[in-house]
Formats: C-alpha cells, structure tokens, sequence
C-alpha cells in the first residue's frame, strides 16, 4: 500500500473519462442523477471517491449503486452507501459534488489531493468496496467507467451484478458486520431472500394463506427479484408478476411502477384486464424500493394505498404486539413522514403516537426514526421501512414472558426485525410486512384503506430556470426565499377549504414541485395549479409552458 495519490495511473484513466463542459453535478438526496449519456466521468470519480471514503472508514466496505430509481430509462444515476448500508454522510456528499465537477485531469488530482488533506485519509489504509446496478441499458458502461475508478485507486471490488437497491444495502451492512454480534445475514442473494422469506413463513404460521398478489415490477429489476422471491416464498404466498419486460426498450417505468400510481393515482393501464375487483396489487419501482398499494372496488373503482397507509397499517399492528407483549413500557413507537404525508394520515398518527415531520430525503427519514425504540418511517409515495433501535432488539431478546399470548407477541416482533430491511425502504419486505399484517388481521384492501380518508391532492412541477432560488424552512413546509411568493400562496390556501399546499426545489430533478390538498378533488387540483403558475411567474419562465394542466 502506498500512502499518496497514484496519480500517474489516476491521470491516464481519467483523460479516458473526460468532463462534459457544459454540465455542472449535484450530488443531491438520491446522489447523482441525470441523463445517463452524460454520466461516464461522473462514475469514474465516484469509483475514486467511493475508495476514499473506504480508506476513510479504515478499510470499510461502501456500497456504490448504480440507478435512477423510478425516473425515465434515459436517465441514470449513481450513490454511495455508508458501511452500515445507509446513505452517505452530508460532508461527503460536497467532497462528491466538488470532485465531479474538476474541470480536467489536472484539476480533479488537485481536488482529490485536497480531500485527503482536508479529510485526513490516511492512504495506506486499504479501500473495499461492493457495486451493483439496475437494468438501465446505460448501465453496463457506467459500471465499466465505475470499475475504472476503482483501479485508479487498486480498490478491492465486488461486483454484485444487477440488484434492487435495498439488497446492495443489505450486502455493504453484511460485510461490514460479519462475524460480529451484530452479524446481519449471509451477504449473497440467496441469504437474502432466505431471511426474509424464513421470517415472513414465521409470521403467517397457522394463518389462512391469502389471495393471489398481482406485482407490478415497473419493467424493472424488481421482475428479478421477484421471481426469486416468489420462489423462495413456495404456496406461503402466490405472486403474480406482471410488467416483467426487462429487456424491452423504453418499457421501464412507463406507464407502470410505483411512481406512475402514486403520481397520476391511477392503475397501471398494463393491469386493467389482469385485475380482479377487490384483489391486492402493488407497484415497486424501477430500483424497487418503493411500494404503493391499490385495489379496484366491485364497481371497478381505482383506490391507492401508499406509503402514509402503509406507516398507519404497519405503526398499529406494532403498537399492538409491543402491548400483547407487556412490553409497552419499554418499547415506545414513532411515526416520521414528510409535508407530502397526506393530512388526514398526519391526523390520524397524532391521535395515536408520536409523529414527526422532517425535510424529504431519506437521510432525514432515516435519522429521525433511529431516535425511537421503534421508529417507523414511510414517504408518501411509498420509500420506507421500520427501524428497532439496538437497545430494542436487547430488550426483546432478554425479555422473559409470562403467558404464551406474551411469548407469541415477542416471537413475532422478533421476526419482524429480521423481515424488515434495517438499511432502507425495500419494496420487497415491505410488500411482505404488509401481506402479514393483512393476514393476521384478516383485512381486505378495502378494510385497510378505511382506517382513514385521504385528502384529495395533487403533485405537480414546475420547471424554472433556477430551482436553487427556492429556500425552505420548517421542514420544506414554507418558502422564505423567493420573498414574498409564501404571503401569495397562504392568501391562495386560505380560499379553500381543508386547503393546504407547498413549495420546494426537488433535489432530484431540475423542477420545483409544488404539492397541494383540499377537501374537494376539484379544488386540490385547482389550488395545485394556481400555486403552480404563481411559482412559473416567480420564477420568469417562458410563457409557452406556464402549466395549464397536470400529467
Ligand atoms: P425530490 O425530487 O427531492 O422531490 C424525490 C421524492 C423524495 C425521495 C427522492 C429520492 C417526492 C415528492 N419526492 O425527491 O421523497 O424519494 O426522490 O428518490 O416523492
Ligand atoms: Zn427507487
């Protein structure tokens, strides 16, 4: 090991993955994305920077994902895990943007210098890291610019080929806690799905087995997964994938997936003769991380469940374990949402435990739910999981019940440890904690989606030549910059009723979303628009695309 920069071997490299001028690289709450043709020097360095970190972690394996979630096939993208298979540390994710966007050979060396200066990497230290990639057809090549990064640093490499997020986030915490007491599982596929399926037969031991689930895979690398969790989960429970067309050509994510569902809350035109009135279906997206449920009622009519139902469903059946257990002194439970979460969800958690409200982006999410004993955390649109706090996972594995109702309770809480992934939302184990609570509770899709009615509302965006002119305060739920624009929308709200709207820059996309409910379908439709092109005036877009209407 040497204790400096190999640069000669960095400048040879990295002159064969040179930086378009013209674009500037944000590493933003998903890492970099954006169109996948203008990607190749961006993972070159990442493959640099994801060394760095490792060498930073004193050897630590780091997680590099290779995706861009449910946003169009063209577009790619790529970030970085942490060793305990969560997102990356904010300082980090500067030093990212600020490498990648080294306008040449010479200047990214400098900027690389300057990290481990400012940084104190200590370079000897050995750099490990693990990379996998969804089925994007950019992605081949930006895994072999990757992998170029990772040679320019002698970084040790493991290639985990095409997976869902969540299970590259399930590999970087097994690496990192094996064969420790912390140990998380067997760091393969196969161990994988041996863990979650082990836990959910656990869970449904002796319950009626349920009705066929249909999967709406979004034409993505949820169509591999899912057909080996399926076989993996035998006559437990029957899941008919549908949108499983991996190779076709423009097929991801259109028209199908979990973000066309909770976005234009609709059913995937690709299921409407697939669907039985009354039958659970679900969508994952295009990295499968994400998991919105819905169902058709006898009259055919369309009903979406998503993430906010998801957290009310799952939040309840916890509580009341933690209760059958005696353990309701010991354990308390929290629900963290976003403003997204619908206001009649927000509504009904308050009544029930203690809710959070935090700033979009899963790191947020993330550290917010790890300060309960069991925090649950779901985004609207379906990116969540459930958190048990160590000193939880203690208490349920020394606790001693007295009755078998107790011993049961805590049999099954310990299960849902193991079914949850602790590192991110994964469309998978949630899907899996859904079908158990439903199953224990006997509920169809429709007693589910009565615990509460959700507020008519409406996502929209809105493109501006400055996104970054947008400035938010008390968790994105209010503009303080551009001055004056949160004064207009409050005067907008107040005229309707149950009205509630907000403003934001998306950190994913070049685009300034604008959210918007109300009592009426109607009008959260109508406050979505007016707010929608009072920001488009804010902000001097052209005129020819003021928006006139949604989707
Ligand atoms: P942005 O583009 O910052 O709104 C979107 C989602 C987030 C999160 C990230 C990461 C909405 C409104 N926003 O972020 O919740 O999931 O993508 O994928 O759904
Ligand atoms: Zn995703």
């Amino acid at each position: 090991m040497t204790s400096s920069l190999s640069t000669d071997l960095i400048r040879l490299l990295s002159d064969q993955h040179p930086k378009p001028s013209n674009i500037h690289f944000q590493y933003g709450t998903a890492g970099f994305r954006t169109l996948g043709s203008t990607l190749d020097s961006v993972l070159f360095r990442v493959g640099i920077i994801a060394a760095l970190r490792s060498k930073k972690l004193d050897g630590r394996t780091i997680g590099v994902m290779v995706t861009a979630s449910h946003n169009p096939e063209e577009d790619n993208g790529v970030k970085l895990v942490d060793p305990r298979g969560e997102m990356l540390e904010a300082a980090w994710e500067g030093h990212s943007t600020t490498i990648s966007n080294a306008p040449t050979t010479d200047a990214l060396i400098e900027a690389l210098e300057s990290l481990v200066q400012t940084a104190k990497i200590d370079l000897s230290k050995p750099a490990n890291v693990v990379y996998a990639r969804d089925t994007r057809p950019s992605g081949p090549a930006l895994v072999s610019a990757l992998a170029d990064g990772f040679k320019a640093m002698n970084a040790t490499a493991r290639n985990a080929g095409v997976v869902t997020t969540p299970i590259l986030h399930y590999f970087v915490k097994c690496i990192n806690t094996k064969g420790t007491k912390y140990s998380y599982g067997d760091d393969s596929e196969e161990g994988y799905y041996q863990k979650l399926t082990t836990s959910y037969k656990k869970l449904v031991a002796g319950k009626a087995a349920q009705p066929a689930l249909v999967v709406d895979c979004a034409n993505g690398v949820g169509a591999l997964a899912g057909k080996q969790l399926s076989e993996h989960l035998g006559d437990t429970l029957q899941l008919v994938l549908e949108n499983t067309s991996i190779t076709k050509p423009g097929a991801l994510n259109n028209a199908c997936g979990a973000d066309y569902v909770k976005v234009s809350q609709k059913l995937p035109p690709s299921l409407a003769n697939v669907l039985k009135p009354g039958q659970r279906a679900c969508s994952l997206d295009g990295d499968a991380d994400r998991l919105i449920y819905f169902y058709l009622d006898d009259r055919g009519a369309f009903h979406m469940l998503d993430g906010d139902k998801i957290a009310a469903l799952v939040a309840a059946f916890i509580i009341e374990l933690v209760k059958v257990a005696g353990l309701d002194d010991q354990i308390k439970v929290g629900v963290v949402q976003t403003a997204y979460a619908n206001g009649a969800s927000t509504k009904y958690l308050q009544e029930r435990l203690p809710v959070k409200c935090v700033p979009t982006g899963v790191k947020h999410l993330h550290h917010a739910a790890e300060r309960y004993n069991v925090g649950v955390y779901f985004e609207a649109n379906g990116h969540g999981t459930v958190l048990f706090s160590q000193p939880t996972l203690d208490t349920l594995a020394e606790y001693q019940p007295s009755t078998p109702a107790q011993s049961r309770a805590v049999e099954h809480l310990v299960s849902l440890t193991e079914l949850i992934n602790q590192t991110v939302g994964d469309a998978l184990s949630d899907m899996l904690l859904v079908e158990v609570v439903l199953s224990h509770k006997s509920y169809s899709g429709e007693e589910w989606n009565s615990l509460y009615v959700d507020l008519p509302n409406r996502l929209a965006k809105v493109s501006v030549p400055d996104r970054n002119a947008f400035k938010t305060e008390d968790a994105e739920r209010r503009l303080v910059s551009p001055p004056g624009l949160q004064a207009r929308i409050d005067e907008l709200v107040n005229r309707y009723q149950g009205g509630r709207s907000f403003v934001r820059p998306s950190g994913t996309e070049d685009v300034v979303r604008v959210y918007a409910e109300a009592a009426l379908r109607t009008q959260a439709d109508e406050l979505a628009m007016r707010v929608a092109g009072l920001v488009y005036d804010e902000a001097g877009g052209d005129p020819s695309s003021r928006p006139k209407e949604f989707l």
